[in-house]
């Protein structure tokens, strides 16, 4: 009878195990956006559904509902607890998830930062899918607004997070650029505040900037939710012709801006084809017909040849791509 019913628990077991298993042919993936809500990573899903869609990759994402830098720790630990083959994560902090993408490691899953990096981490993730150079982007946006405001005059960045690794490293190399190169020498940074990639508190530090500094000449917001923001509320101010805003934003949102003017030029790159261009690596190289190592090349459709860089980075685009009122309407994310 006792081992009748140990035999029935066992049985039981293995059902509810293997239910919870994935199908054994087929790679998962789970990505993990900074946050909800911000349409930018739905372009990054997307990329990576319409992969799946074709490779037969087992698709699934979930993310954190604010991009504090340890709010992603519990979707890495569920994911990894669930058996995940592969973890694409556009990571809220550069070393905060360590430790867990580590455990996740130990257990086979391959760990891929998607979209920013684990700026000085390397080692805790196996490659990561950046969209350009990111030495390029920092400098990029300053010399955008610099041209706009004929190089002179305050200027100011609203970010998205303190710890956030991808914007952290564009505002460092803008104050090298700033510093460093003679033709920005008149261009004066007097501050860089934090929005959070939250659309409201991207909107009141944007309204606080205009209060507190009366001569700002241009603002850079190297983030799609604050750069949104910001030309919210020049447009609602009036302010437009006397503060220059540039950044980093998607067309969808920023295209009712650079229509009335109140945005010249911003920039950005293609998030839909880092969703691709993941996929499509983690499955070859979960399957084996690629190794995950510099200089292993991949085919990727609609991108051709893509070549693993050192330090096991991939960029999908060579260069940022600017978007003013004469290609805006070619672009629809
Ligand atoms: C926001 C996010 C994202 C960044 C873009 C430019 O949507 O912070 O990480 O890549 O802006």
């Amino acid at each position: 009878m006792l081992k009748k019913s140990l035999m029935l628990g066992l049985a039981l077991s293995l059902t509810l195990s293997t239910a919870a298993a994935f199908a054994a042919d087929k790679v998962s993936i789970v990505y993990i956006p900074k946050n909800t809500g911000n349409p930018y990573f739905d372009s990054l899903v997307k990329g990576f559904q319409d992969a799946c869609a074709k490779l037969a990759c087992d698709f699934t994402t979930a993310a954190p509902a604010t991009a504090e830098a340890t709010s992603q720790i519990p979707f890495i630990t569920a994911q990894t607890q669930r058996g995940v083959n592969v973890i694409a994560i556009s990571p809220n902090s550069p070393d905060a998830l360590n430790q867990v993408l580590d455990r996740a490691r130990q257990k086979g899953t391959l760990v891929f930062a998607v979209n920013g990096d684990l700026v000085g981490n390397f080692d805790h993730r196996d490659a990561a899918i950046l969209p350009v150079d990111f030495t390029k982007t920092g400098p990029g946006q300053v010399e955008l607004l610099g041209s706009m405001i004929n190089y002179e005059g305050d200027i100011a960045i609203l970010s998205a997070t303190t710890d956030a690794p991808d914007q952290n490293t564009w505002i460092a190399a803008m104050n090298d650029a700033l510093k460093t190169n003679p033709k920005y020498a008149k261009m004066k940074l007097v501050a860089t505040v934090y929005g959070d990639d939250d659309p409201q508190k991207s909107t009141t530090e944007a309204e606080a900037l205009l209060s507190k500094y009366p001569n700002l000449k241009g603002i850079i917001s190297p983030t799609t939710v604050g750069v949104a923001a910001a030309a919210q509320v020049l447009q609602s101010a009036g302010k437009a012709a006397t503060i220059k805003l540039t950044g980093l934003g998607t067309p969808n949102q920023m295209r009712p801006f650079v229509k009335d003017g109140t945005v010249s030029a911003f920039q950005l790159w293609s998030p839909y084809n880092e969703g691709l261009l993941a996929a499509y690596y983690a499955v070859a190289v979960k399957n084996g017909t690629i190794k995950n190592e510099p200089g292993a090349t991949l085919d990727v459709p609609g991108l051709g040849k893509v070549t693993v860089g050192p330090d096991h980075i991939i960029n999908t685009q060579a260069e940022l791509t600017t978007f003013d009122k004469n290609n805006i309407d070619k672009f629809n994310f």
